[in-house]
């Protein structure tokens, strides 16, 4: 089994690389290439050209792992270890032009199932802001050159934030679920780029956040940034961020927001 700081080495130079590349592509005009799971629901021809370099430099390094990326099918892991990765998080905000979207790139042991995996390495990377967090299992997260530590709320309540779904047919459960945790918050923030909410909660930037329908790549990453700070996550019955539900917060909070949201 590789070791995990070699592995984190190469998310961050495949990140930057990545992100650099998303960056450019933004400045040179982002064109839409087709729609998904809704009509809101994009993808960019940058998305597309940004995966398949991470692809192809994770590959070249590293050729028996795994891959599961947003953009292109998955392979299975020969070594152990699989990436999961979301080329441009926050596909909307960049497709506007909003400087706000980020590469996450994490590396996970064991079953790439977000239920069973061990997440060992995770990057977000935002090249509009030059802002690079990173995380390894068991060494701390990172923004830069400073160690992150998620927050406790003030007396004023909790910054919360959360997303809404591509679809307008979960928006009715996605507001319920907002004046569930109202009377929890100071506030709400819904940012669009799952991958910098949990970084931001690791942060202490919010002190929670929870989404529905979020996938694997969304929210692997970001994740380990939120245990690696303190954090805790939850959402999905068994207990760990799944299709169902992402819940991330500080440890004092963390309860109390799982108890709002009835999970
Ligand atoms: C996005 C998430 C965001 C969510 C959006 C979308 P994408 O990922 O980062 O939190 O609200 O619906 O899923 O599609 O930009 O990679």
């Amino acid at each position: 089994m590789p070791h995990a700081q070699e592995l984190a080495r190469l998310a961050l130079d495949i990140a930057r690389e990545a992100g650099e590349l998303a960056r450019l592509r933004r400045s040179e005009g982002v064109a839409i290439a087709a729609t998904k799971s809704a009509l809101a629901d994009i993808v960019t021809e940058a998305d597309r050209e940004v995966e398949a370099l991470v692809r192809d430099l994770l590959g070249r390094a590293r050729p028996d792992d795994g891959f599961v990326g947003e953009e292109s099918g998955a392979e299975e892991s020969l070594s152990g270890i699989t990436w999961v990765v979301d080329p441009i998080d926050g596909t909307v905000n960049y497709a506007y032009g909003i400087p706000h979207y980020a590469v996450s790139i994490a590396a996970v042991s064991g079953d790439p199932d977000p239920e069973r995996w061990t997440a060992l390495v995770g990057v977000v990377f935002n090249p509009a802001s030059g802002e690079l967090y990173h995380a390894v299992r068991g060494e701390g997260a990172w923004l830069g050159e400073r160690r992150l530590a998620v927050s406790t709320p003030s007396d004023a309540g909790a910054l919360l934030a959360t997303g809404f779904g591509y679809d307008p047919a979960t928006h009715e459960g996605d507001f319920a679920r907002l004046r569930t945790v109202m009377p929890l918050a100071r506030d709400i923030r819904r940012a669009g780029a799952a991958s910098l909410d949990l970084a931001y909660v690791a942060a202490g930037r919010l002190d929670g956040y929870y989404e529905r329908g979020l996938h694997a790549w969304d929210h692997a990453a970001g994740g380990l940034l939120v245990s690696e700070a303190g954090g805790l996550l939850g959402g999905a019955p068994g207990g760990r961020p799944g299709r169902e539900l992402t819940i991330a917060a500080g440890p004092e909070l963390f309860p109390r927001l799982v108890a709002a949201l009835g999970t």
